[in-house]
């Protein structure tokens, strides 16, 4: 089946709202007994909830809420990556549905890179949608200030999940006891009041610092029992020699991986319940009517070719969970293996609530509504700030990976990877570093795509 149709024919959903929003439609109201009118004649309340470094296999076994709302109730992206995978520009990537080369927001100091502008408050709130934020904005030295075209906001920022500092709608605070416990609390209090104004659409941000380092669960799971890390075959690759110095050349570690897994999880099962206080107050209100995604910033190696990192192009970096739901618009219970990614959340927002985005800030992505399916998308990652890690960007399709490295500063080309993940899934053996010329891609045309790409805006990117 396409993927068009498991999203039972969204496409036509979102024309509607178009007429209806805009008021080109002039033939008066739509009726409510039209099915081509579904269930909805009304902009979708938004919301998002994303987490910090959760990578995408096995973290949601953990979280059952999760999955009955999200894949019981949802569909869930299975192919779904971070274009740039690390907070700063991930997240400003879910605002814009632009890659980092355009949005600009390279580095997770670079926040105020980003033009409000082109962000999805910003035309949320221009649409007429109440909107609130609660947890991280995007990171580093906005502090926690008011975030920009939030109207309520719960934002904290620094790692610590007791006594992390909070302001609450203006009101700088400690927050005693766990972070993820207080934001379930206040997303759940800011559905409630904007339920109590019913007539207008309202998007909510929550953004939990979980599972992030450092890992403190919650008291009451400090010693839940959860699955072992099973290792992959990339976990298991021994001879790395194959792969740029940095690979093996980066001392960084978390820790040991099994510990590293069972605190995220345990910090999971509170997002868990986060996720859960949520839902309670949604359907308490308009569940009908909220069009919602579960996704992570980023994913995160844990001893996958040696590395213990984000911000390099491996799968386990870049792949992160992404789920979405939509009452009678998105199916219950389907998977989507379509290449997907966190530019691709405001395309979707921005179609579903009739938005037009400006001229001026064109977007990247697709929307996840739409029949659009990549042949390939790009990755990349510049201004790297950690000793030893190079820039880079790569291409990704379900066949191959290919990408490029670069010196810091100068941009110069340092080493060329190319994996065909048809027989080789786990990224064991880069030809372009295993001494056989004979196995070598199209390095020229692999090279110009690349070079394109790398600066591509809007309908022309991948
Ligand atoms: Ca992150
Ligand atoms: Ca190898
Ligand atoms: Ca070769």
């Amino acid at each position: 089946m396409s993927a068009g149709g498991r999203l039972l024919g969204c496409g036509l959903l979102v024309t509607i709202f178009l007429v209806a929003c805009t008021g080109s439609g002039s033939e008066g109201p739509p009726d409510p007994d039209d099915p081509a009118n579904g269930t909805s004649d009304a902009a979708p309340n938004v919301l998002i909830i994303v987490t910090d470094d959760q990578r995408a296999e096995g973290t949601l076994d953990v979280m059952p809420t999760l999955r009955r709302l999200f894949e019981e109730e949802g569909t869930s992206f299975t192919n779904a990556v971070a274009t740039t995978p690390l907070c700063c520009p991930s997240r400003a990537g879910i605002f814009t549905g632009q890659y980092s080369h355009n949005h600009g927001v390279t580095r997770n100091n670079k926040g105020p890179e980003m033009d409000e502008r082109s962000a999805l408050p910003h035309y949320l709130q221009e649409a007429g949608y109440r909107t609130a934020l609660v947890g991280k904005y995007l990171q580093g030295i906005l502090g926690i200030k008011r975030p920009p075209n939030f109207d309520d906001f719960t934002i904290s920022g620094g790692l610590k999940y007791y006594e992390r500092p909070t302001n609450v709608d203006g009101k700088q605070r400690i927050i005693a006891r766990h972070a993820t416990d207080f934001m379930g609390d206040m997303a759940a209090r800011y559905i409630r009041r904007f339920e109590e104004r019913d007539d207008q659409p309202w998007f909510l941000y929550v953004a939990p610092n979980a599972p992030h380092k450092p890992f403190e669960p919650e008291t009451k799971y400090a010693e839940a029992e959860v699955p072992a890390f099973e290792p992959d075959e990339a976990a298991l690759e021994t001879d790395v020699s194959d792969k740029p110095p940095y690979v093996t050349d980066t001392d960084f570690t978390l820790g040991e991986p099994q510990t590293v897994w069972t605190q995220q999880l345990r910090l999971l099962m509170s997002v868990d319940d986060l996720v859960g206080k949520i839902f309670r107050a949604i359907e308490a209100g308009d569940e009908e009517n909220t069009l919602a995604f579960y996704m992570s910033d980023n994913g995160l190696m844990l001893g996958e070719h040696g590395l213990f990192a984000k911000r390099v192009p491996y799968h386990q970096s870049v792949a992160i969970p992404l789920l979405a739901r939509w009452p009678d618009h998105i199916e219950a219970g389907a998977e989507d293996d379509r290449m997907v990614a966190n530019i691709d959340l405001a395309p979707t927002i921005m179609g579903a609530a009739g938005i037009e985005p400006s001229a001026e800030f064109p977007i990247d992505g697709r929307s996840l509504l739409s029949d659009a399916r990549r042949d390939r998308i790009l990755l990349e990652e510049y201004e790297n700030t950690v000793h030893g890690l190079p820039d880079w960007a790569s291409i990704l399709s379900n066949s191959y990976q290919f990408t490029e490295y670069y010196e810091k500063g100068t941009g110069d080309l340092m080493y060329r990877e190319y994996y065909d993940l048809e027989s080789d899934p786990f990224a064991l053996e880069n030809l372009l570093g295993d001494d056989d010329p004979d196995n070598d891609p199209d390095l020229q045309s692999l090279g110009e795509d690349l070079d394109a790409i790398r600066s591509c805006v809007g309908a022309e990117c991948p």
